[in-house]
């Protein structure tokens, strides 16, 4: 059983006692690799709506790998995401530059995005309404806020919470496993603690383009009908990507997707 199964429950009298007759169907469910060397997967959360992906600029920042990495794999599993910027109270000039690029990159993609800051307050309603209603996967790097957020929405749940200078020290992340909690304004949060990426345990290498959904709407221009978008010639991509319709970074991270098979598990 992981986090967010809907199971049939019989209660057995007083208290919250009672027998797991059944696990229900999933709808859908999130798997990660184990390890980079064992090749067996493990379920993250199952029967989720959507996935909010927590990212920064500083402490930690984000890497664009990372994020076209979730990307892909959400698409995957067909699960919408949206991307959140968070701790915008600590970017600089550069850093603000880049969050207004980055913006523009991922909604062109065609992605829901947002920007935050907790301390400030900024934007949270946007974030809280987004939640209202839904089962939603918190995920992202170990120390971008996602704990924090949901405690600034939902302020009762108290979660464990440390400052990103803490980490190195121990290693370790604040929030150790994913757990499920209901928002008193409709809906369910899933609380995980940091990850380092998603396994794309059944992505064909020729399939992988269709998982950046606009490498996927210029693909359908390319010359050659199987083509791989790396060296063909009348490749729609490649021509979108020095015209600057295809952000570099999305075609180096398609590329890493897609020359690196094993890279692409982690
Ligand atoms: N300045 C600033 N600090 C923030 C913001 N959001 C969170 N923090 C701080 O960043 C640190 C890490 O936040 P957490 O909420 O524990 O991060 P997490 O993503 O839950 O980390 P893990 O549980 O390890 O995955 C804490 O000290 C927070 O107070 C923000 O918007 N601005
Ligand atoms: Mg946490
Ligand atoms: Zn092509």
């Amino acid at each position: 059983m992981v986090v967010g199964d809907r199971v049939l429950f019989e209660p057995s009298g007083d208290e919250d006692t009672g027998l797991i007759r059944e696990v229900l169907e999933r709808q859908n469910y999130i798997i990660r690799r184990a390890s980079n060397l064992s090749h067996e997967s493990q379920i993250i959360a199952a029967n989720i709506d959507q996935a909010m992906l927590i990212c920064s600029l500083v402490k930690p920042r984000t890497l664009t790998g990372f994020i076209d990495r979730f990307l892909v794999a959400a698409e995957s599993y067909r699960i919408p995401v949206t991307l959140v910027f968070n701790k915008t109270d600590l970017y600089g000039e550069k850093e603000k530059e880049q969050l207004e690029e980055l913006m523009a990159i991922y909604s062109d993609a065609g992605y829901d995005v947002l920007h935050t800051s907790v301390p400030e307050h900024r934007n949270l309603d946007l974030f809280k309404e987004k939640l209202k209603e839904k089962t939603t996967l918190l995920s992202g790097n170990s120390g971008v806020g996602k704990s924090s957020l949901i405690n600034a929405v939902e302020p009762s749940l108290h979660l464990k919470t440390k400052p990103v200078s803490d980490y190195h020290k121990t290693g370790k992340h604040t929030t150790t496993y994913s757990e499920m909690f209901p928002l008193g304004f409709g809906g369910y949060i899933i609380d995980t603690p940091g990850i380092r990426g998603f396994g794309l345990v059944e992505i064909e290498k020729n399939e992988i383009y269709h998982f950046f959904p606009e490498i996927f709407r210029h693909s359908k221009e390319c010359e050659y009908y199987n083509c791989t978008h790396t060296h063909e010639p009348g490749c729609a991509v490649r021509k979108a990507v020095e015209e600057g319709k295809i952000a570099v970074t999305r075609y180096n991270s398609y590329l890493d997707l897609f020359f690196d098979e094993e890279k692409k598990y982690r």
